[in-house]
């Protein structure tokens, strides 16, 4: 890739309309330090591969500034997907340097394991959230913005592309991943979900009894951060790599996780971006003139899917709660997947209330503790949460923006803007970090993190537009 076209395509002039004048071009230079020739690293130390729904944030980040490119990293990201319609969640860089990230390819060994996996490239065996629909439409309706019919006709040609992949893979999620038919899609990880060391996943992940022929194996990540406790436990390690075991011995063949493997669980926030992903998917079926049959399917999951969370709702929580499979029960733990409802949209009055009032309660954005008025990813309020630790409290400009863009769907615009707006002034005093301490907005994690430079470019753009 031309490295300048990013810089190149800058808007001129930032951020009118809110947002913070200098968040603008240092996100772009975030995104061009870490892309390599057609997709970008998460991190430029800590992620030195491609990660699967990075990418799709990633590219509805470049969809404002190089259309062309944002296309190339989901093109990129397919190339890795395999023959049951799977987006594996991470494509291994051959060029990575040594020891950088562990488990490695090798360590997944998939593609000799599974005739599924693609021979030409080397990923993972799992999946993440279905955020790509959501990016491929995104990209569409910027070079609608731009009105230009040369980008227009680039944009419908990669929809059309695009379309048969995404709806392989939202196939995949809607059966191997929902034998039941419950709406809802069982995840066989907690990387699965990514949100990786949530408190959860933490009943599940203690039933785990760890094998005593786990191989052994030496974590790099931790050499990436300035403090070992941002990051998950070396326990929790040992139990992601003993499930990943487990996958190889099964050779990522669905039925037999479904079999025997420990860690089943309904995942609601991924459920829920597989319903409003689904809802991209219709619009991108229309812009492509797809078949009438698929788009009937399409629509059965998204009702499915809604129908699925709204039984997972927690009446006392006012939260919608993961349902673990084996222990046949729910978590009942209050996170930012908990708002699952209001990102799968077509709620009723009462539910939208219902979540409007959580999200704005002490438990979460309403916290008068709190730097910014941001929802942390664990509620301050549960016994599991740690303001500095991962995925037990820190605030994710992310999952931010999931909230951002599912408060505008639902006819909240006032709420949307606030969110918007305290994301901003957030990265604009931390920077671009992975994550962030709740009470005081330190950065922490990975600086320059890709995923949060995309979304405040997306956030700028919004601002530009209203
Ligand atoms: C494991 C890349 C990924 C994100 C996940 C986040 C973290 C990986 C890790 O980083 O997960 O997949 O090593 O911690 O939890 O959401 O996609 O940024």
């Amino acid at each position: 890739m031309d490295e300048d076209q990013i810089s190149e395509s800058l808007p001129e002039q930032s951020a009118a309309g809110g947002g913070t004048p200098q968040v603008d071009p240092q996100a772009a230079r975030v995104l061009r330090r870490n892309s390599l020739e057609s997709w970008t690293r998460p991190a430029p130390t800590l992620y030195p591969h491609q990660w699967s729904w990075d990418s799709a944030f990633i590219a509805l980040g470049l969809a404002h500034l190089d259309d062309r490119r944002a296309a190339q990293e989901l093109e990129t990201l397919f190339s890795g997907q395999w023959a049951t319609g799977k987006l594996p969640h991470i494509i291994f860089n051959p060029d990575a340097p040594p020891k950088s990230y562990f488990p490695d390819a090798e360590r997944w060994n998939s593609s000799a394991l599974s005739s599924d996996a693609p021979d030409e490239r080397q990923t993972s065996g799992l999946c993440q959230p279905p955020v790509h629909a959501i990016a491929v439409l995104r990209i569409w309706e910027a070079a609608q913005n731009r009105g230009e019919e040369r980008r227009l006709s680039l944009a419908r040609s990669f929809l059309s592309q695009s379309y048969p992949r995404l709806f392989s893979w939202h196939r995949y999620l809607a059966t191997a991943r929902d034998p039941e038919g419950s709406g809802l899609v069982t995840i066989y990880h907690p990387w699965e979900s990514g949100t990786d060391n949530s408190p959860r996943w933490d009943e599940t992940l203690e039933a785990v009894e760890v094998g005593e022929d786990l191989p052994p194996y030496t974590r790099y990540d931790l050499e990436h951060v300035s403090d070992p406790s941002q990051r998950p436990s070396n326990e929790e390690y040992d139990r992601y790599l003993w499930l990943l075991e487990l996958l190889k011995r099964a050779r990522y063949e669905e039925a037999e996780i479904y079999e025997s493997h420990p860690f089943l669980v309904k995942d609601v926030l991924f459920s829920s971006i597989l319903v409003a992903a689904n809802e991209a998917l219709l619009k991108i079926a229309e812009v492509v003139g797809a078949d009438e049959g698929e788009r009937e399917h399409v629509r059965s999951w998204i009702k499915r899917g809604r129908e699925g969370l709204e039984k997972r709702w927690d009446e006392e929580l006012k939260l919608c709660l993961d349902y673990d499979l084996r222990a046949e029960e729910p978590a009942r733990v209050r996170t930012v997947g908990g708002f699952a409802p209001l990102i799968a949209g077509g709620l009723s009055q009462e539910r939208l209330e219902d979540l409007l009032k959580t999200l704005d309660s002490p438990a979460f954005a309403g916290n008068p503790e709190l730097r910014w008025s941001l929802p942390p990813s664990t509620s301050p309020e549960e016994p599991g949460f740690h303001p500095r630790s991962y995925w037990r409290g820190p605030v994710w400009p992310v999952a931010n923006w999931l909230l951002w863009w599912s408060l505008l769907r639902a006819g909240e615009p006032e709420r949307a803007e606030r969110m918007r707006r305290e994301t901003l002034d957030q990265l604009a005093e931390g920077g671009f970090a992975e994550y962030f301490e709740p009470f005081t907005g330190e950065a922490l994690g990975s600086s320059d993190q890709s995923w949060t430079a995309a979304v405040a470019l997306d956030f700028l753009a919004a601002g530009r537009s209203s």
